[in-house]
């Protein structure tokens, strides 16, 4: 073979893997963000930064007009009272949720409501586009951080809405399935606790707990396997969520970690396998997600790091487990006895 025709091979094939690598490296990560960008507090182009700078599709947030939206949506490089690095991939920033329902301005409160609620979100997806901003078997991951120090001080009512996705429009009709954060969470029996400290929980009009306590409780899904384990204040705390529409029947299993723990896994729903439970669902992803949407009455301030919707659990970014980390600590030195 001519030396410059097995050359032009070789360059060929290089970029042949190339682009081989690139298709089963990236394609299965729907939509990541790591927030490394600067977005403030006071900026009112902090909608449209989200757009131009995380990939967002659409933003709500207080300091860009939406006046009745009770909460900031920002990046910020520090949490007050944190001091250490931040759990995300080489990251220098973490986007904050500022629920201000409570004490901000221009929120009112809805009839029959003991309290207001925030409007604020950050947005993925169109309400005409294709349903697979979250694909119908998908992956969701992310860091969060609830603040409980100085002027910070966070409480939860029992449930707000945190992942609000749609296949259709809003408010949505048609849901599928809204996963929630909240100090009660949707354990039934219930579970008492701090209200500093959060729960993770999962509702859907056709999920079915036919032992569930009353009519009331048949559709929502609370930590069936543990509660010991749950978003506590000032933790920085890893959640991976698998939720699986795309059969007949729905699937959601939920696992929380901290930075130094290893994976608890908190929840497990499978229609038609898990005792007295079945979930019929319309096989489909969803066209939209909102994020968080709606915060009931107290004021909180979360962070979030490496924000990751993906197509199997093996294209979630992973992190260090405390349980490998082996290094003795260093022996103090300069000690005295006085
Ligand atoms: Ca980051």
């Amino acid at each position: 073979m001519p030396k410059i025709l097995s050359k032009f091979l070789i360059k060929v094939l290089i970029l042949a893997g190339f682009f081989l690598f690139a298709e089963s490296s990236f394609a299965a990560v729907i939509f990541r963000d790591n927030f490394e960008y600067a977005v403030g507090r006071e900026d009112s182009s902090a909608a449209s930064l989200f757009v131009s700078q995380g990939g967002w599709s659409y933003v709500k947030t207080y300091q860009s007009g939406a006046t009745g939206s009770c909460g900031y949506l920002y990046t910020t490089p520090s949490v007050p009272g944190y001091i250490g690095s931040f759990p995300g991939a080489s990251s220098a920033r973490v986007l904050a949720v500022e629920a201000r329902p409570a004490s901000g301005t221009g929120c009112p409160v809805p009839p029959g409501f003991p309290g207001a609620q925030t409007d604020v979100y950050l947005q993925l997806g169109s309400e005409v586009g294709p349903d697979t901003t979250i694909p119908e078997n998908g992956w969701i991951q992310f860091w969060v951080y609830s603040n409980y120090y100085g002027n910070e001080l966070s409480t939860y009512a029992s449930r707000n809405k945190f992942l609000y996705p749609c296949p259709g429009t809003y408010p949505c009709t048609n849901l599928k399935w809204l996963w929630m954060t909240g100090s009660g969470g949707c354990n039934d029996p219930s579970v008492s606790g701090s209200n500093r400290d959060q729960f993770i929980c999962i509702e859907s009009p056709t999920a079915n707990r036919s032992n569930a306590s009353d009519d009331a409780w048949r559709w929502r899904l609370g930590q069936n396997l543990n509660t010991d384990t749950k978003i506590r204040a000032n933790t920085w705390t890893l959640v991976k969520l698998h939720i699986d529409t795309s059969g007949s029947q729905g699937r959601y299993e939920a696992w929380l970690k901290t930075v130094s723990g290893s994976w608890v896994k908190v929840s497990e729903y499978i229609g038609g396998v898990t005792p007295s439970f079945t979930w019929s669902v319309t096989p489909g992803g969803q066209r939209l997600l909102r994020m968080p949407t709606v915060i009931n009455y107290n004021d909180s301030w979360q962070y979030m790091d490496d924000f990751v919707i993906a197509q199997t659990e093996a294209d979630l970014p992973t992190y260090g487990s405390g349980s490998s980390d082996t290094t003795p600590p260093a022996a103090p030195t300069g000690l005295s006895v006085n």
